[in-house]
Formats: structure tokens, C-alpha cells, sequence
């Protein structure tokens, strides 16, 4: 059988999947013993599955679905374009009409003179990129030796060679014999976790200030970038204190170290800005942008460089390109989603409406037993489930036990939310409702409580020693 039909008994298609695909993520093995869930349509906030079952999607696919499910108009924009011209490319001196418009767009809403956009299929691939873009700009200007790059732990910049290593996930550069040279980690500012007795805000300048020492150490004449989230996203949602940024940012400047904001989860409207940088006060010099540009309807990132940068580059020839570097279909796709997002004002509605409504929900959240402490800026939150609120300690259990519990907890209850480690993450499309976040907080309890239920019975209510 070549044609995969949706109407297949779940069963089968869980069993051509077991044998024949392999999941990002995902131990196989124990996949395949349990079943995996077959999602067959989505519409706004809600995705069915293959028997059925609806469930409210409170993580927007994986932080990209900002419009919701369902916009034709997409749909319909891809159609037209892919009949009058489904591909070409933007080597060798020719370009598109959808390439443009896109370009012209995305210059219009992005903040300071972030003004020139290139393009690739993903964020990985756009994060790869910003790894030859800066070293190519200190290159060109004189200073081929300044080429590391400062990232942190526990950050996720994408899954390639490249930008894997700009991430910060231990488990990731041990498959791969990850990071690639010249790449460095400084800690991350994660108050909740590693704070200590320190406040919130002197410990954010603790954690910046580790930039400056990380440059001392190097040299301000090796070191070309500083990259990180302005929220950190797969990391779980970790808000950083409010010192951090503006110091992160006065390093940066006094070093002469470029700043790449990666905005893949934090871009297009995500915390209640259009970019992440506007509501975290950050000036960068690049973003790295995918995900919410066409809300997952279709394959595109980029990286956005800076006027000064771009007439760097364009003093060179940047050996540098994808195949489906500004996809004639994608950019058709981003270039609608952005009009309904703007002109359509979801992005102002979520910004001025939805995201005020939700945190005050969310932050009740604290209330629980269960909940250490509940964070959200626009649609981004979370919260960290802890055996003992007053000292934020972790559970005697492994890392992620409690939390996968209580994701369970969730699907069995009709809401998609995801676990990072003991946190549980939220960020669900912007065109959510105020009667689907009370939806969304309603489920949300449910599943506090039968995990909070589950932990008493086994005895598993114990912190670290
Ligand atoms: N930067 C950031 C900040 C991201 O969150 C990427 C880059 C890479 O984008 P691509 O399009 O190459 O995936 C991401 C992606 C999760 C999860 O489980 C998060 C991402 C991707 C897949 C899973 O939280 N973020």
C-alpha cells in the first residue's frame, strides 16, 4: 500500500509507524510498546485524534501553531502559489515575488534596524547559519580570530551539528561528540533551580555577568556572539530575573561581542510583543526567527541580520545557501499567516486581551500543593511542581518522573501540556479564548490533582536529600 489513509484502525497505523518511522525524541522501542498517538485533524485550539478523542492543544504543536488550526486562507495562498510558480531559487541571481513581499514584511515588524532576512527551512538551519554569518562578518572585518561563540546551558538552539552545539543540552552533545570548536556555555538564569538564597535579581546579574568573565577568559578578540532565548523555551519556560538582559546587553557592547536573540518560540507574538527582545528590553544585532512566521503551516526560518552586518556580508560573496532558501511556497504561506496575525490583530488581541486573562488564571496556579511557582509572560508559561513548596526542592524521584506523570494526567484529560524535567510548559496558539483558557486552567487542576492523588498513594511525595 503506498497511500496512508487516516481511516486505517488505529492499530494498523500505529503498527506501519512502528515499523517504518522513526521519531524525533522518542525511545522507539518503548514507543512501540505503548502505542503512539495518531492526530488525524486539528481546528483553533483543538486537535482529534484517530479514535476520536479531541484535546485541547495548550502547546500550539511545538510552540509554533500561533494562529490556531484551520486557516484556510493558508491553505489557499499555498495553492495559488505552488500553480504559478512551486519552486525556485534565490541563487545565482534571481529572486521571487513571495521571497520579496515576505522580506519587505518581516522588516516592517521587527524592531530597530533588524532589516535584512536569510532564509532557510527551519530554525536549526537558521541557527547554523548565524554560526557562518558572524564569522564571516569578523572576518571581513579584519579579525578572522574572532570566532566563538558564548551560548548556555540548558539552552535549545535546534538539533544540527551546529546548532546542537550552540545548545545547551548535555545529553544531546554526548550523541554526536557535540559541541563543535569554538563554541562555550555559561549557566543559565534560572532563579527557581539554582538561585539559592541569592533574590531574583541579584542572581540575574550573577548569571550575565558570567558572560563577562567567559570574554576576559577568552579574549575580547576571540569571542565574535553571545546567542540566547529571550525566554528560554524547551529549557521550561524559564523567565529570566529582570537584571539579566540589560547586562547581558552592556557586555555585549563593551566587548564588542554581537547579540543573536533567538526568537524560533519567543517571535511573532508569542510574549505579547512581536518579538521577545521588545517585551525582554533587548537590542540585538541578529534574530533567528522559524515557528510562528508561518505558524507551522509550512516549513521556513531565517536569520535577521542588522543594516551594518548586512552591508558587511554584502561586501563579500557568503558561500552559504539552501536549496529551499526562501521557498517560494513557504514564504507565500508566512506572508499570509503574518497578514492575519497583524492586520487581523490577533497578535494585538492575545497582547491586549488573552494574555492579561491568562496569567491571572495561571498565577493561581500557586495554590496547588504541587506547584513551587508559576510564570508567564503573553502566552508562555509554567510551573514547577516540587514535593516542598517553601524550599523549592526537587523530587527524590528522577528528573521528569513527576512531570511525564502528570503530562499523562493531562492527555487522559483532554489537554496537551508538556513536561521539561518536574516543570510543566503552556504555549498554546494565540488565538486561544478566554472560555478555552478556562478550559485550559480547568484540565490543568484536574491533572494537578490526580498527580498530587497518585504521588500520596506511592509514597512518592519525598524531596532530594
Ligand atoms: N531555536 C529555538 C529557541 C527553538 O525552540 C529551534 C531553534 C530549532 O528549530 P527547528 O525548526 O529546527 O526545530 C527551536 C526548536 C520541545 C521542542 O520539545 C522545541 C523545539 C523543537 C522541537 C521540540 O520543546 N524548538
Amino acid at each position: 500500500m503506498t497511500l496512508i489513509s487516516n481511516h486505517l484502525p488505529t492499530a494498523e497505523l500505529q503498527a506501519l509507524d512502528a515499523a517504518h518511522h522513526l521519531h524525533p525524541f522518542t525511545h522507539g522501542n518503548d514507543l512501540e510498546k505503548k502505542g503512539v498517538r495518531v492526530i488525524t485533524r486539528a481546528q483553533g485550539v483543538t486537535l482529534t485524534d484517530s479514535d476520536g478523542n479531541e484535546m485541547l492543544d495548550a502547546m500550539a504543536g511545538l510552540w509554533c501553531v500561533n494562529l490556531g488550526y484551520g486557516h484556510h486562507e493558508l491553505a489557499e495562498a499555498a495553492a495559488r502559489q505552488m500553480k504559478e510558480l512551486p519552486y525556485y531559487n534565490t541563487f545565482f541571481q534571481t529572486t521571487h515575488v513571495p521571497v520579496i513581499a515576505l522580506s519587505e514584511k518581516i522588516a516592517s515588524l521587527t524592531p530597530y534596524d533588524l532589516n535584512h532576512v536569510f532564509y532557510a527551512s527551519s530554525g536549526s538551519e537558521a541557527n547554523d547559519t548565524n554560526i557562518r554569518i558572524v564569522r564571516t562578518y569578523w572576518d571581513q572585518k579584519g579579525q578572522p580570530e574572532k570566532k566563538k561563540i558564548i551560548s548556555r546551558v540548558n539552552a535549545y538552539h535546534g538539533s544540527s551539528m551546529g546548532s546542537a552545539s550552540l545548545g545547551g543540552m548535555h545529553y544531546m552533545h554526548a550523541q554526536g561528540g557535540l559541541p563543535i570548536a569554538d563554541i562555550h556555555h555559561i549557566g543559565q538564569p534560572d532563579w527557581y533551580t539554582e538561585g539559592g538564597d541569592m533574590d531574583p535579581d541579584e542572581f540575574g546579574l550573577v548569571r550575565a555577568r558570567e558572560l563577562e568573565e567567559a570574554i576576559l577568559h577568552h579574549g575580547e578578540d576571540k569571542v565574535a556572539a553571545f546567542i540566547g532565548e529571550p525566554i528560554q523555551g524547551a529549557g521550561g519556560v524559564i523567565i529570566p530575573p529582570k537584571t539579566y538582559w540589560p547586562e547581558i546587553q552592556r557586555i555585549c557592547q563593551k566587548y564588542n561581542v554581537l547579540l543573536i536573540a533567538d526568537e524560533v518560540i519567543c517571535g511573532f507574538g508569542r510574549t505579547g510583543n512581536w518579538f521577545g527582545s521588545e517585551t525582554l528590553d533587548i537590542k540585538p544585532h541578529m534574530m533567528t526567527i522559524a515557528k510562528g512566521l508561518s505558524s507551522g503551516y509550512a516549513p521556513i526560518g531565517g536569520s535577521l541580520v542588522n543594516d551594518e552586518i548586512a552591508s558587511v556580508l554584502n561586501d563579500c560573496e557568503f558561500s552559504h545557501g539552501y536549496t529551499y532558501s526562501g521557498h517560494p511556497v513557504s514564504c507565500a504561506v508566512a506572508l499570509e499567516n503574518l497578514r492575519l496575525l497583524d492586520e487581523g490583530g490577533i497578535v494585538e488581541n492575545a497582547s491586549k486581551n488573552t494574555a492579561p486573562y491568562l496569567k491571572e488564571k495561571w498565577q493561581t496556579m500557586v495554590d496547588h500543593p504541587l506547584v513551587g511557582e508559576a510564570q508567564i509572560e503573553g502566552l508562555i508559561g509554567s510551573i514547577a511542581l516540587t514535593p516542598h513548596k517553601d524550599s523549592r526542592a526537587a523530587f527524590a524521584s528522577d528528573r521528569g518522573t513527576v512531570g511525564l506523570m502528570c503530562r499523562e494526567h493531562c492527555f487522559a484529560n483532554g489537554l496537551v501540556m508538556r513536561h521539561v524535567g518536574d516543570r510543566m510548559v503552556i504555549s498554546p496558539p494565540l488565538i486561544i479564548t478566554k472560555d478555552e483558557v478556562d478550559t485550559l486552567i480547568e484540565r490543568a487542576r484536574i491533572a494537578l490533582d490526580k498527580t498530587y492523588a497518585q504521588l500520596k498513594s506511592e509514597d512518592m511525595l519525598k524531596a532530594a536529600s
